[in-house]
């Protein structure tokens, strides 16, 4: 194992694949496969090269290279990073043991579960992102549509990788089923809720990777604690390309919102529409929906699934190694969101079986400092005006909160109130049209479209008007 990727095979790869002739065959031919899966399902706007980073090295110094590259011609490759031989497992009855170089038998269905739930969501979001290009508000943030594209296809890599490599013949079935399952399909949809909504506009691409991706970033979280160190090492590498994602989301929701708040000073009205830019309301409706449908990626406030994964020791919790308990927790409780009698509550439960609660708990303080931020942008354009999260409760389809429906600050409602005012908090017909209409593709270098700021920084270094992207 080299921390240095080998470029000059066909799937450049930093685990000597060469050295395992069988799993190098199995997945030179699934190679194919995902390659007309990327031209069928993947990117639809025509492009000669793009500005993307592809990474080259897992080590500490400099990790990745920049340079313009036709898409097609992107090598997606399997890097894991480096192994620590002394690796201990961190948490569950194994604790103390050492981490797994290989599946133990008794675990094996679960872990394969888990390595294509996480599997599916990749090439999910590649395909709802995929019609995106068309309408780029400028080339910078087309550079990095297909940036968070190519690296998606990249983690599709890193967990067919483990299903090839640790599963046998299940564990080829499944990465083809990965291929075949698509976001929205009605006969074979993606296996989470999130990922078969459409991604139609560019609002809705930057809540997406802000919460969405987002709790990508936690759930990779967790299983690069798990004792299967090929999947740790995995996830490790993969949490590194995922904060150019959360940089995406997070700069452009700031941008989309300095520009409406820009118009709103310029114009002293809040009616943004007559000018192009998109209503603060409009704003806040995508971000509820966004992080209500990211909230159910948790699964349910109590889960034997999950108390089952930590103490077999597949996933942990965020940031496992700096929490101050035994790592056990077969003696604490937690307190979860609940419904008691109908109404919105708290329960204890064994804390085992809260932990989607717990980690639901960190993505949602990690969701507040972007409402922060966003917020400050609004008080430095001296507007009263806020956004927030909405109350955990509203418009859930998975766990406690599933069976009733509430306004944004946890009010219950009624079916048909429900009914009734859920245009006020979700983005309508009406919203979604006017977003539609402002998407119009703004391809030239150094031009940016009205109703979005341009960034502060390109990317590596680049300035702004750099020709990020040359369409065919
Ligand atoms: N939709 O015990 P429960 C990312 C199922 S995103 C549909 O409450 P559990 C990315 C659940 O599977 C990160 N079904 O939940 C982001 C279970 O079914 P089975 C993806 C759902 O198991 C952007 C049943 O309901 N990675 O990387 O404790 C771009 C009972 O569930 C949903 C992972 O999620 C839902 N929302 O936790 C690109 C990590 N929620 O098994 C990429 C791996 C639950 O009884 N996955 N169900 O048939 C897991 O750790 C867990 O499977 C979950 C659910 C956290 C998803």
């Amino acid at each position: 194992m080299t921390t240095t990727a080998d470029y000059s095979v066909k799937i450049p790869n930093n685990v000597d694949l060469h050295e395992d002739r069988r799993l190098q065959r199995a997945l030179e031919s699934w190679q194919p496969n995902f390659l007309s899966w990327w031209e069928s399902m993947g990117p639809t706007l025509p492009t000669e090269d793009v500005y993307l980073r592809t990474a080259v090295n897992v080590g500490r110094e400099g990790w990745a290279h920049f340079g313009h590259v036709p898409m097609k011609d992107y090598r997606w490759g399997i890097f894991l990073a480096e192994r620590d031989r002394e690796r201990q497992i961190g948490f569950g009855q194994h604790q103390g043991e050492p981490a797994w170089q290989k599946v133990p038998g008794e675990y094996r269905a679960e872990l394969q579960r888990l390595i294509v739930v996480q599997g599916d969501t990749e090439p999910a979001s590649v395909e709802q992102q995929r019609n995106l290009g068309a309408t780029a508000p400028s080339l910078y943030d087309l550079r990095n549509l297909f940036q968070v594209n190519v690296e998606e296809g990249r983690h599709l890599w890193a967990m067919v990788y483990l299903l090839h490599a640790y599963f046998g013949r299940e564990g080829r079935e499944e990465a083809e089923e990965l291929l075949h399952r698509n976001s929205g399909s009605q006969d074979s949809p993606r296996i989470l809720g999130a990922f078969n909504e459409e991604t139609p506009d560019w609002l809705s691409f930057f809540m997406f990777t802000y919460f969405t991706d987002r709790d990508g970033k936690y759930q990779l979280g967790t299983l690069k604690e798990s004792a299967f160190d090929p999947l740790s090492r995995t996830c490790e590498f993969m949490l590194k390309e995922e904060a150019h994602h959360m940089m995406v989301g997070t700069t452009g929701i700031d941008r989309v919102v300095e520009r409406t708040a820009q118009v709103m000073t310029e114009h002293d009205t809040d009616d943004v529409t007559a000018h192009g830019a998109i209503p603060l309301p409009v704003i806040q409706k995508y971000l509820n929906f966004h992080y209500s449908v990211s909230l159910d990626l948790f699964g349910s406030e109590t889960s034997t699934n999950v108390a089952n994964y930590f103490t077999a020791g597949l996933k942990g919790r965020w940031m496992e190694g700096r929490r101050k308990d035994d790592h056990r927790l077969t003696d604490d409780a937690i307190l979860v969101d609940a419904l008691d009698d109908g109404q919105i509550a708290q329960t204890e439960v064994a804390a085992l079986v809260g932990l989607n609660t717990d980690l639901r708990r960190e993505y949602i303080a990690d969701c507040q400092s972007g409402v922060t931020r966003w917020n400050r942008i609004l008080d430095g354009a001296g507007m009263p005006q806020r956004l927030y999260l909405p109350h955990v409760a509203f418009n859930r389809q998975v766990g406690a909160f599933a069976g009733i429906e509430t306004s944004p600050t946890g009010e219950q409602l009624s079916a048909e109130e429900w009914q009734r005012r859920k245009g006020d908090w979700l983005p309508t017909e009406v919203d979604k049209t006017y977003v539609r209409s402002l998407m119009r593709p703004v391809h030239e270098r150094g031009k940016i479209a009205a109703w979005i700021a341009p960034p502060r920084q390109g990317i590596n270094g680049q300035p702004f008007d750099f020709d990020y992207v040359h369409l065919a």
